[in-house]
């Protein structure tokens, strides 16, 4: 990719990973992945080696925008691929579940849902849907390529959060992207928004952080709720430089907003495509994305359902000192 250096990896050692599994809790990740959290991190602590202590602090601390971390765990006892977003009762992709939580964790990060999102599971299915199950346009729309974009673009920076009147918790910190099956290899694309933000002038850069912005919701979040007059780019929000919200489907620049907040929207999605990485989650590869500094979208995981075709699973974190409205009476991970 022009311009893009390979993304730091982390490739876990068989023997070190059979040790890390014998310590991940015996339960489904979705039920108490924050309170177990320490438990996760301890398995994920003895899965790595010395070398990956490097890779994992710079990813946290935002010096890298993301990092794959190859387990290598093995997959065979996995069902049939689902065909809905709800994740399945079934022990076979709990201890990569566990992983992911425990890396998490040590990342400093602890796992998010929304109650307005597949009723706030902790984990949910990235898979082909029938069209009897969603309807034809969901259907199609899941053998396709998606477009790049941010998750949860439409809520808040933590930053709009912590001033008050919200009705929704900020946005994820982090996006993890956990391969289960990805036969034809159908990539993930990821590029770092600053990257495309160097193609902007200094007035466009301007005009991303002024209030020019409607952010209609992402699909899969059931609320009605958009945000009108609002930024895509924040420099005021923890650990990084720049923090940035997007989506080419669901922006567009406010009425009455300066030309150069459209010039921006436009510069930016134009340079997107020349500065994409191709990362193929395969099984058993765990994805971690900053998502307000990564940009991210797919290839067509093309026709099919079921079967053995394309498996992901996805979950959201929020770094230690992102805080949200939790949802009362429900699990800690689950927020408003
Ligand atoms: O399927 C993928 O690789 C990513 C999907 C995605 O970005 C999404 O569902 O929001
Ligand atoms: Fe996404």
């Amino acid at each position: 990719m022009p311009g893009v250096e390979p993304p730091q990896e982390i490739v876990l050692d068989a023997g070190r990973l059979a040790t890390a599994l014998a310590l991940v809790p015996d339960e489904d990740p979705c039920i108490r992945p924050v309170q177990l959290r320490e438990q996760a991190a301890d398995a994920a602590g003895a899965a790595l080696g010395p070398d990956d202590a490097t890779p994992l602090g710079h990813f946290a601390d935002g010096l890298e925008p993301w990092l794959i971390v190859r387990t290598g765990i093995d997959l065979s006892g996995l069902p049939p691929t689902p065909l809905d977003f709800p994740p399945i009762q079934d022990r076979s992709w709990w201890p990569l579940g566990w992983l992911t939580v425990g890396l998490m964790s040590r990342l400093g990060a602890r796992l998010v849902s929304y109650a307005c999102e597949n009723k706030g599971a902790a984990f949910v299915n990235l898979v082909g849907r029938p069209e009897e199950v969603v309807g034809a346009g969901l259907a199609e729309r899941s053998t396709k390529a998606m477009r790049g974009h941010t998750d949860g673009a439409s809520f808040p920076f933590p930053s709009e959060f912590a001033m008050g009147g919200e009705a929704h918790s900020p946005a994820p910190d982090f996006l993890v992207l956990v391969g289960l099956r990805n036969p034809a290899g159908t990539p993930t694309k990821l590029a770092p928004a600053s990257m495309a933000l160097d193609a902007l002038t200094d007035q466009e850069l301007e005009a991303m952080e002024g209030p020019w912005f409607d952010i209609a919701p992402q699909g899969t979040f059931d609320t009605e709720q958009i945000r009108v007059g609002a930024p895509l780019l924040s420099r005021r929000e923890p650990r990084h430089g720049l923090s940035m919200r997007f989506s080419h489907g669901k922006i567009t620049a406010s009425h009455g907003a300066p030309p150069a907040a459209e010039t921006a929207l436009q510069r930016f999605k134009e340079a997107l495509p020349d500065l994409y990485a191709e990362v193929a989650i395969g099984p058993g590869d765990i994805c971690l994305i900053h998502n307000r500094q990564v940009i991210h979208g797919r290839g067509a995981p093309g026709s099919g359902v079921g079967g053995t075709t394309r498996w992901l699973l996805r979950t959201y974190g929020w770094m230690g000192d992102t805080v949200g409205n939790p949802q009362a009476g429900g699990p800690a991970h689950v927020h408003l």
